[in-house]
């Protein structure tokens, strides 16, 4: 890609467009940028690029020859002719889509606004397209050309590793990336999460995933909303979602009861609770209650099947410990994922009722 930047400020791209990822794809030859100086393109002795607005007012406005002859000039030096983007605070505000949109382009020519800004006519007959990169105003548009660059650069083939593309994907699927950490594992009494240091690579990717999800739902609830997540996901979301109220305990989320015949006690709690509830698997029928669920479970036969009471914790592995560790008759060795998509374990109270904790990320819908 080749990227042509107008600018009165040359000087003001030193150093910037030359150290890491962008100089990097300068030299591999994925990106090529050249800067050109509407100056040089003025004819007049004082080589004069603004002047006073028409009608008056504060401030001086880029004069349009110097810009017309500039990128004119500037289109005979390399083909395609490019596409003309004109930085400025007026323009349509940047982000992924339009990155991704600007670096589909094999030519950019980007026009640097300045003063109180650049002659209508720049705007109307030259520029293809305006971008702004946020709601405040820069006193030029050179910090926003190098904003521009670097994000486009990122999307030319072979400009970024594998491991450097992973935070793009994260932003395209509009979610923030998750807390990294390295060596050492404590500094200054701060430790890394425990996840992290596991070596389990399956838990690793749900710890971040869940951090992804809960650290936009707090500081980008307007990301969330575009974000495509599961039902438990949304869960997870709403949780941490400004003004949610604090929650790590455990919730009642279902009551499995045994019954003989499925048809029969769908029937008769359809009837008690006043609700038709749903079909959930050929031999259990769901009723909610609240955010709780009753689940009539068909026994096969078994007669001496009991209840089950299910909890759905934020954590699962502190669940695990404190059901060791309260004089539990039983508890299952680890947690399991079952045929419903749950990470769950079994356990028996020192009654030998039958109870179950489930993953709250994971529960069935
Ligand atoms: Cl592209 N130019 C200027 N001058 N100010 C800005 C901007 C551009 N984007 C945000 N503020």
């Amino acid at each position: 890609m080749r990227i042509d930047i107008v600018t009165l400020f040359p000087e003001m791209f030193a150093g910037a467009l030359d150290a890491s990822i962008i100089g990097r794809a300068r030299t591999s030859g994925a990106l090529t940028i050249a800067l050109h100086n509407p100056r040089d393109y003025t004819r007049d002795r004082h080589r004069v690029v603004d002047d006073y607005p028409f009608g008056g007012g504060p401030g001086m406005v880029m004069k349009p020859e110097p810009i017309f002859e500039c990128v004119d000039a500037v289109r005979a030096m390399a083909e395609p002719a490019g596409r003309v983007v004109l930085l400025t605070p007026q323009g349509r505000t940047l982000d992924h889509g339009v990155v991704a949109e600007l670096a589909d382009a094999e030519r950019l020519i980007i026009i640097c606004g300045h003063y109180e800004g650049v002659d209508e006519r720049v705007r109307e007959h030259l520029a293809d397209d305006e971008i702004s990169i946020g709601d405040y105003v820069l006193s030029g548009g050179e910090p926003a050309a190098i904003v521009v660059v670097d994000a486009v650069a990122r999307h030319q083939p072979g400009v970024l590793g594998s491991q450097e593309s992973l935070a793009e994907e994260s932003h395209a699927a509009g979610l923030l990336e998750y807390p990294q950490y390295t060596r050492p594992a404590a500094y200054r009494g701060m430790a890394v999460p425990e996840p992290l240091l596991s070596g389990h690579h399956a838990r690793i990717a749900r710890w971040r995933r869940r951090q992804s999800i809960e650290r936009t739902a707090r500081r980008r609830p307007d990301m969330i909303a575009r974000a495509s997540l599961t039902a438990a996901e949304q869960r997870l979301a709403a949780a941490a979602a400004p003004g949610a109220p604090p929650d790590d305990r455990a919730h009642l989320a279902r009551v499995a009861l045994p019954v003989h015949d499925i048809d029969a006690a769908t029937v008769y709690y359809a009837a008690l609770l006043g609700d038709a509830g749903e079909r959930v698997a050929p031999g259990e029928h769901a009723f909610r209650c609240g955010g709780a669920t009753l689940a009539c479970v068909a026994t096969d036969g078994d007669a001496r099947r009991p209840a089950e009471v299910c909890f759905a914790v934020p954590d699962l592995r502190a669940a695990h410990e404190r059901a060791k560790a309260a004089g539990s008759a039983w508890v299952e060795g680890r947690p399991r994922r079952r045929a419903n998509g749950e990470r769950a374990f079994g356990l028996r109270d020192p009654s030998g009722n039958r109870l179950c904790f489930i993953d709250e990320a994971t529960l069935a819908p």
